[in-house]
């Protein structure tokens, strides 16, 4: 019934970007929950190539306090390598499905998938992370990777697509977001991104948000990538995230999104990031990360 994808997961294990620590051990988490086998059982082709190398925090000297870019060198290099690896990867007619750690990665997942086509850009998040130097008021670059997809940040960042921006703002989609810094709400405000926040999925419903998030994703685009930051689901179904703020998204709902992102046939590449095992409740969170990857590739219940 589902049609058979290759799908290339890989892992980023890095928290470099995140004001605590503890996402760097999400890939484990979500492949202990069984990702590959039952992405295998739902039909299709998996290869795991394994965890990116990443600098830790232990070993990487420790930015000034009042650093605007904490650790933009040592993310950079990451994020570098890592658009190459998931460039080779599309290049292969593989999805590539990237396991976070914290949403800095998503500036090179994201780059290295829009290399030499024109993808639209879905980001489901409690946050918009679409802060720069001058906006931020933590430093961490997890709050900045949709500002640098859509050309706003540091030049070491906005240019790993091999074109700036790598995504058309027009194309992009932010979903469920209800968590803004007041400099990153004007800039949002003042950008051609489309976004849904919470009051307009529960005034309207995930259903018609998505439907039509779907529509600005695919039209002229050779598909979209996905970035989904677990910290989206409200805390008490996915306590293990990186920053948990309530008032998110059910469950059911984030598998409705997922099932209409598979409907549409248009997915090439996606991200699940920011699960922290270490606020998790028995790996709760890693497997409902699990369940949503199955959904977007296609799971169905009849
Ligand atoms: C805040 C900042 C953020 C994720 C937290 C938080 C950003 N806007 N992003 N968790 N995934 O520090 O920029
Ligand atoms: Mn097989
Ligand atoms: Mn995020
Ligand atoms: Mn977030």
């Amino acid at each position: 019934m589902t049609s058979e994808t290759r799908v290339a997961i890989l892992g980023v294990p890095i928290d470099l970007g995140a004001g605590r620590r503890g996402v760097d051990m999400g890939p484990s988490a979500i492949r202990y929950a069984g990702l590959s086998r039952r992405l295998h059982d739902l039909g299709h082709h998996v290869v795991d190539f394994g965890n990116l190398a990443t600098p830790m925090v232990e070993t990487t000297p420790l930015p000034p306090p009042d650093a605007r870019l904490r650790y933009l060198e040592p993310i950079a290099e990451v994020c570098q390598r890592l658009a190459e690896l998931v460039s080779d990867i599309a290049a292969q007619a593989m999805l590539p499905l990237i396991l976070g750690g914290d949403h800095s990665l998503a500036i090179g997942s994201a780059s290295g998938s829009a290399r030499g086509r024109r993808l639209g850009l879905i980001w489901i998040d409690a946050h918009a992370d679409f802060n720069d130097e001058t906006t931020t008021p933590s430093g961490n670059i997890h709050g900045m990777p949709l500002a640098v997809l859509t050309g706003r940040g540091h030049l070491r960042l906005t240019g790993l697509a091999g074109k700036t921006p790598a995504f058309d703002p027009a194309r992009v989609v932010l979903i469920a977001v209800r968590d803004l810094d007041p400099l990153e709400r004007e800039a949002l405000r003042t950008s051609a991104i489309t976004v849904f926040t919470m009051h307009e999925i529960d005034r309207r419903g995930m259903a018609a948000v998505m439907e039509q998030a779907l529509t600005i994703a695919t039209r002229g685009t050779d598909g979209f990538h996905l970035s989904f930051d677990l910290d989206v689901v409200d805390p008490r179904e996915a306590p293990g995230v990186g920053t948990p703020v309530s008032g998110g998204i059910s469950a059911r709902e984030a598998h409705l999104a997922m099932e209409l992102i598979a409907e549409s046939g248009a997915l090439r590449s996606l991200d699940i990031v920011e699960v922290n095992p270490i606020l998790d409740e028995r790996n709760a969170t890693a497997e409902l990360a699990v369940e949503l990857a199955l959904s977007a590739l296609g799971k169905r219940i009849l």
